[in-house]
């Protein structure tokens, strides 16, 4: 179990987030990431040499080199191929969305969600808002805002998504698929800005999405570098940011959202799931088909109607 003592959990209550070491099972929930993104790769540059698109497939490069050269040849928009969540806008019916069972299983890891059921209780929901990050060093990147591969501006979660979730109780999730250092643009928080309220977000001068300048607290930011395989925890209200990838590696994370089942999400139009039940453990969802199914359904119909309001600020 990874349950977590109660001065743990009363630390998150405290300061509005937690840095749990060595949280991932490496073989359960790592190993299969690792290998199913570096198959998802293989194929992708693959086919998008064999389009001309690429210079070359580089499959003599390692994964981060090899998609560090792919994202420097097409752009950063060629990552929605590795992201699993649907993006706000032009959504058709071939918008590329990730939906592996190694993506879908480290969603539902029992060692997140035992450090979760401290946070929440027992009755645990997937929230649909989850993302898999790998910043890329930021020479690659040309628009270094992108938040899935590049820089992350200051943000709280809660403005990410609508106003009826405000009561949800949406608990994020980081988890680091290699180390995450102050190098490579590890996650950062100001401790303590959970108690503040909602601040204004909007879109930012420089790109992206966050809260501007003038209402940023002046509290200092902390970095939480974290190794492969440990988790960050973040109140939904917590201010928190990540700096662009100055090493010449990747920084990979996963980060996902849990809530109590039954609270609105606050984007009603993806699909999330029951991770956990200890009231109904035959609602919970196992099968990664049946998953990847509910996101398809989703993009179909998204596919079919005007753009919905999604959230207050078009934050990931
Ligand atoms: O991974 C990052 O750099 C930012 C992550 C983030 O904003 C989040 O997980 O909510
Ligand atoms: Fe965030």
């Amino acid at each position: 179990m990874a349950t977590l003592d109660h001065a743990s959990a009363r630390k998150f209550e405290e300061e509005g987030y937690l840095v749990v070491e060595e949280l991932l099972d490496e073989a359960r929930d790592i190993r299969p990431l690792v290998a199913e993104y570096e198959a998802l790769l293989d194929q992708k540059a693959t086919q998008w040499f064999s389009e001309d698109m690429l210079a070359a497939s580089y499959a003599e490069l390692d994964f981060a080199q090899r998609l560090t050269q792919v994202i420097r040849e097409l752009g950063d928009s060629c990552f929605y191929h590795f992201e699993i969540s649907l993006p706000f806008d032009k959504i058709t019916d071939d918008t590329p969305i990730h939906l592996g069972p190694a993506a879908f299983n480290l969603l539902r890891s029992p060692r997140v969600l035992d450090a979760v059921q401290s946070l929440i209780g027992p009755e645990i929901y997937c929230h649909p808002a989850h993302h898999v990050r790998i910043k890329v060093p930021v020479e690659a990147v040309k628009n270094g805002i992108n938040d899935l591969t590049g820089t992350v501006t200051g943000h709280q979660d809660q403005a990410g998504t609508l106003p009826e979730a405000d009561d949800s109780n949406i608990v994020t999730a980081w988890m680091a698929i290699n180390d995450a250092t102050e190098a490579n643009g590890c996650l950062m928080v100001i401790p303590g800005s959970h108690r503040g309220a909602l601040l204004p977000h909007g879109p930012l001068p420089h790109g992206g999405a966050g809260i501007a300048e003038e209402h940023l607290p002046a509290e200092a930011f902390v970095a939480l570098p974290v190794a492969r395989g440990g988790a960050i925890f973040l109140n939904s209200r917590t201010i928190h940011r990540s700096l662009p990838n100055l090493s010449d590696g990747i920084r990979w994370s996963v980060d996902a959202r849990y809530m109590p089942t039954g609270r609105p999400s606050g984007r009603p139009f993806f699909p999330g799931f029951i991770a956990r039940s200890w009231l109904r453990p035959e609602n919970e969802l196992r099968d990664s088909h049946a998953w990847a199914e509910t996101w398809r359904l989703a993009r179909a119909k998204l596919a079919r109607q005007e753009k919905p309001r999604f959230n207050r600020a078009q934050l990931d």
